[in-house]
């Protein structure tokens, strides 16, 4: 299974949760399979999308609005920003789930390989104090990526997801940053 096929089971359950997309082929496949105005296409750069789900997640918790955030992070942009995960465990988002997709590879430009197989990046969140971290491996089948169940943890969850390098025939996101931008916003401040 590649990211595409672990992109398409998490999505398969989820509701009104706020969903944030790293940047490049990751937004394109999840916008190919489900665009949502909760769905923030993060077009920026590497490393970003956990930082902003983090800081939606506490701004939530601040106005007791319980929907919850799902990221769906590259190992190469978390590698690029490692200090986004001790920020994470230490703010404590209770309803924040990190789904690292973990293709070992830069996927977006050419699947050029990380150093996510010679590391164990679950390892890693489990040594800085994550409580709930989970390690799916979906090369042959994405059955393990049962969302429901870790909806319903106390986060900060960090689902680290092994999947083959490999980018589909996803579509090109036809919408401004600024409308990605502005209905997402809407949707936080609607509730
Ligand atoms: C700071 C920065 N450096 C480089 C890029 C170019 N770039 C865009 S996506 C990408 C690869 C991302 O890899 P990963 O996070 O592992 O996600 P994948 O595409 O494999 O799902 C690169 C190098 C960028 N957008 N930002």
């Amino acid at each position: 299974m590649k990211r595409y096929d672990a992109i398409k089971k998490i999505v398969e359950t989820i509701d009104d949760e706020f969903i944030i997309s790293n940047i490049g082929f990751p937004s394109r496949e999840l916008f190919g399979i489900k665009d949502r105005k909760n769905t923030f296409y993060m077009s920026g750069s590497m490393g970003m999308a956990t930082p902003i789900g983090l800081g939606l997640s506490l701004a939530l918790e601040e106005k007791e609005d319980n929907r919850k955030v799902i990221v769906i992070d590259g190992d190469g942009s978390l590698l690029m920003n490692f200090g986004e995960l001790v920020t994470v465990y230490a703010q404590n988002p209770s309803n924040l789930i990190i789904a690292l997709i973990d293709n070992e590879a830069y996927g977006s430009t050419g699947s050029q390989e990380t150093y996510s197989s010679k590391i164990n990046l679950s390892n890693i969140a489990e040594s800085i104090g994550f409580n709930e971290v989970y390690y799916l491996d979906a090369k042959n089948s994405t059955d393990c990526i049962d969302m429901q169940e870790y909806l319903d943890k106390k986060g900060p969850v960090f689902l680290h997801i092994k999947v083959n390098p490999g980018n589909s025939d996803a579509p090109i996101i036809d919408l401004s940053p600024s409308k990605i931008k502005n209905r997402f916003m809407k949707q936080i401040m609607d509730k």
